[in-house]
């Protein structure tokens, strides 16, 4: 495999890990704070991302490079708010969505066409996970400081963590 892509690849690996462990982080926040719906919606999410960096392990090593696990920095413990958590989050998607595009350039660049073909899955991903990140930013801005509003928003992203469960319970990797 390609030296410079498969630095990119475990740069991404690293990232991805890092997604998984930092909506962890907000889904243990949000679960000590009563809010259940938000914790679902965040396991499951970062339930997500592992499997985002176990699919890139598996290419890397079934290609003939190899994987490299990474050390992870520990991710926040404290939250101010729900606006706080979803901003983070939507900030984060985007870094990872450039780190992608990043990746797409290298790809083209060493004329690596099959992993340039693999990582499009990644490309439509992230405008998914950027797309839902901003809506949900918008939902609790027009909701304002409105308890009742936020109680119904916190039933909701439950409701939509049941909605897009994998039947088996499991990530799919
Ligand atoms: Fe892996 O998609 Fe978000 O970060």
């Amino acid at each position: 495999m390609n030296t410079r892509v498969e630095q990119a690849l475990n740069d991404q690996i690293e990232k991805e890990a890092s997604s998984s462990q930092f909506y962890l982080a907000m889904a243990s926040w949000a679960e000590n704070n009563g809010m259940n719906g938000t914790a679902k919606f965040m396991y499951q999410h970062s339930d997500e991302e592992r499997f985002h960096m176990l699919k890139l392990v598996k290419f890397v090593n079934e290609r003939g490079g190899k994987a490299i696990i990474p050390a992870i920095a520990i991710p926040p413990k404290e939250f101010n708010d729900l606006t706080n958590v979803f901003e983070l989050l939507l900030n984060h998607e985007i870094m990872v969505t450039e780190s992608i595009n990043n990746l797409v350039d290298i790809c083209l660049q060493e004329k690596d066409y099959t992993t340039h073909n693999f990582i499009q899955w990644y490309v439509s991903e992230q405008l998914e996970e950027e797309a839902l990140a901003r809506s949900v930013l918008d939902k609790i801005k027009l909701i304002g400081g409105d308890k009742g509003g936020m109680y119904m928003f916190d039933r909701d992203l439950e409701n939509s963590a049941i909605a897009a469960a994998p039947v088996n319970g499991g990530t799919g990797a």
